[in-house]
């Protein structure tokens, strides 16, 4: 009764002694079992200046994240953690968590960034996570010397509760401005990158995600792929949407150490049930990235 790790599976789960079970009384029976495995779903998006006016649609963000998290239309519902960018407000945080919470029935809670960006333009990262399934740990943003960013990244470190298993998030929405601006940017991101992974001896799983604005196979890339042990993107789909509700360009990934991160299972876009509905929301897909571990093991 061990399932191996894939898409729309949210528990695994050795069973002993249980032969006459049926696997659904089994399932009641997982909470408090010290041998639960588990994923942690979670996604990424970038949700288009969320709380400005015409962009307050909760219940649709909401619907969007809990019910096509995955690639079909027939992926479980669910999502146990979701990091935004383009989060206007405090407030725009606040209203998403509670829109979650009512959708999923489950209490979410969220950590909102102050608002970052060199102009009086300036947008806030969040990270909204189910309470029953994500201790946090950390919410902080890099520091950014030298004036590097245009939006110096979220951290978030948390622990998925039913396993113990830490992972370390590097949240970020990589300047658009002109070219060689965001060719800088995405050259500096490495030595973030490297500096968040050496700054903790009790957990190696540093996952970059985002709207990078750029496609993952980019030469631009060079410097964090070159990190030490290799850095690989998933996703590179088209999740930018064009104002004729069409894709457009693969900007939203996630990078890791895959020899650290092995607790990786599948990744992907999410599931659009309909483009100019999705468009209303935001000029972006999420992302989506399944992790399944049994307990911390690095
Ligand atoms: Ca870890
Ligand atoms: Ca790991």
């Amino acid at each position: 009764m061990l399932r191996a790790p894939g898409p729309g599976y949210v528990w695994g789960y050795v069973m002993r002694g249980m032969r006459s079970a049926t696997l659904g009384a089994c399932l009641l029976v997982l909470s408090g079992s010290a041998s639960a495995a588990a994923y942690l779903r979670v996604l990424s998006w970038n949700t288009l200046h969320a709380g400005y006016s015409g962009s307050t649609d909760w219940n649709n963000y909401a619907a969007q994240a809990w019910n096509d998290f995955g690639t079909t239309a027939a992926a479980a519902n669910g999502v146990d953690v979701v990091f935004a960018q383009e989060v206007m407000y405090d407030t725009a945080a606040a209203s998403l968590a509670s829109a979650l919470t009512a959708i999923s029935g489950v209490t979410w809670d969220y950590r909102v960034t102050a608002a970052i960006g060199r102009s009086s333009y300036k947008e806030r990262y969040a990270v909204l996570f189910r309470t029953d399934r994500v201790t946090m740990l950390s919410s902080t943003v890099w520091t950014d010397t030298g004036d590097k960013f245009e939006r110096e990244p979220q951290i978030v470190k948390l622990r998925h509760i039913q396993t113990g298993a830490d992972y370390t998030f590097i949240n970020w929405h990589t300047v658009f401005g002109e070219t060689a601006e965001r060719q800088a940017e995405i050259a500096q991101i490495a030595s973030v990158y490297s500096s968040i992974q050496s700054g903790s001896s009790s957990d190696q799983d540093v996952i970059l995600l985002g709207d990078h604005n750029r496609e993952a196979t980019s030469p631009w890339w060079a410097n964090l792929t070159a990190v030490s042990p290799v850095v690989s993107y998933r996703v590179n789909d088209l999740t930018s949407i064009n104002t004729s509700c069409a894709f457009a360009s693969a900007y939203d990934h996630f990078w890791f150490q895959a020899s650290y991160v092995s607790e990786y299972s599948s990744s992907g876009r999410d599931y659009i049930a309909n483009m100019c509905t999705a468009r209303d929301l935001s000029d972006h897909a999420p992302i989506f990235l399944n992790l399944y571990s049994a307990s911390d093991t690095d």
